[in-house]
């Protein structure tokens, strides 16, 4: 059985699988270029960041009606079962819709639909992380906010996804004030390809609570430290890094020296469905090539549910 653990960086549309994908453009008719599952898994080939993203993107297109997200929600939830995940805190990026015509409105209600339901029947706990796509202009992220403040009360918080590089924390200063304001949560990816400046900024300008990757730290001694201090967690996402060519392999990922320095790191999945694996296999397979001790995986488990948005009555039951 797998150990019990939350998933906090998942970005849902990074959960769509070949199949799912194909099944829903026919239910659509949105046509793809890809004839099979055979030929939409060839076409997975990416060698950074942005070439992923231009994937990622193209294929959400197939994502058009309320009941298409209550599917891809709810096809996850059913695989974070079988990972041991009992609480998930999942990404979406409500711009990457909007702007193809995907009212803000059918994307959350498709995805509540799904969240609604997952405690009774997966037993799985969840929270909605609403992501700002930091390419768009901030006047953008600000527009998405006041489409979402009728909702706020399935909202956890706020993120900062897409293309980091030139594209720094500060921008969405305003945007994060007004989220703080709201009352929600603040997280940002900071540290994945961009420098740590990007992860220092996300701290200092946006006030985040969490760093999503952050594995760029380990350059920077003085954020190190820092980062131990006041016990910043980092939601650490082995196997896109490696698949997105931040870390060459999994033997050179830095995980094991992020604990060993005292850093609050947690392992994700990220985007599952193209980066070769879920939560539970994040999780092994780097244990596994980077020689963990069981009590440094129990250590990943266990903070995971300190790093999460959680009551402290019900982190207490998970921990
Ligand atoms: C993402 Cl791996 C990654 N990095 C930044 N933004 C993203 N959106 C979806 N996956
Ligand atoms: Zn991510």
């Amino acid at each position: 059985m797998p150990i019990p653990k939350a998933e906090l960086h998942l970005h849902i549309e990074g959960t769509l699988e070949p199949e799912l994908a194909l099944r829903l453009a026919e239910r659509n008719g949105v046509t793809l270029p890809y004839a099979d599952v055979a030929g939409l898994r060839a076409a997975y080939r990416f060698d950074d960041l942005q070439s992923f993203l231009d994937l990622y993107y193209r294929l959400m297109d197939v994502l058009r009606t309320e009941q298409d997200f209550t599917d891809l929600a709810d096809a996850y939830l059913a695989r974070a079962r079988e990972q041991g995940v009992r609480h998930a805190e999942i990404f979406f990026d409500p711009q990457a819709h909007t702007a193809r015509g995907v009212a803000f409105d059918t994307v959350l209600a498709g995805l509540s639909a799904a969240l609604d339901s997952s405690e009774e029947r997966y037993g799985i706990t969840t929270g909605l992380i609403l992501c700002f796509l930091r390419d768009r202009p901030e006047e953008e992220a600000l527009a998405t906010l006041e489409e979402a403040k009728p909702h706020l009360d399935r909202i956890t918080a706020v993120g900062l996804d897409s293309a980091e590089v030139g594209n720094p924390p500060s921008k969405f200063a305003r945007a994060y004030e007004r989220a703080s304001e709201l009352g929600l949560h603040l997280v940002a990816h900071a540290g994945e390809e961009g420098p740590p400046e990007y992860v220092r900024e996300a701290l200092d300008v946006l006030h985040v609570e969490r760093i999503d990757h952050g594995i760029r730290s380990l350059e920077d001694p003085e954020l190190v430290a820092r980062l131990v201090a006041e016990r910043i967690p980092l939601t650490v996402c082995p196997f896109s890094n490696v698949r997105l060519r931040c870390v060459d392999t999994l033997a050179d990922h830095p995980l094991r020296r992020m604990l060993d320095a005292g850093l609050l790191a947690t392992v994700n999945s990220d985007d599952p469905a193209y980066f070769g694996g879920y939560v539970d296999e994040n999780l092994t397979d780097t244990a596994a090539v980077l020689g963990l001790t069981d009590d440094q995986v129990r250590t990943l488990a266990r903070n995971s549910f300190e790093a999460a948005f959680l009551d402290d009555a019900t982190r207490a039951r998970y921990l």
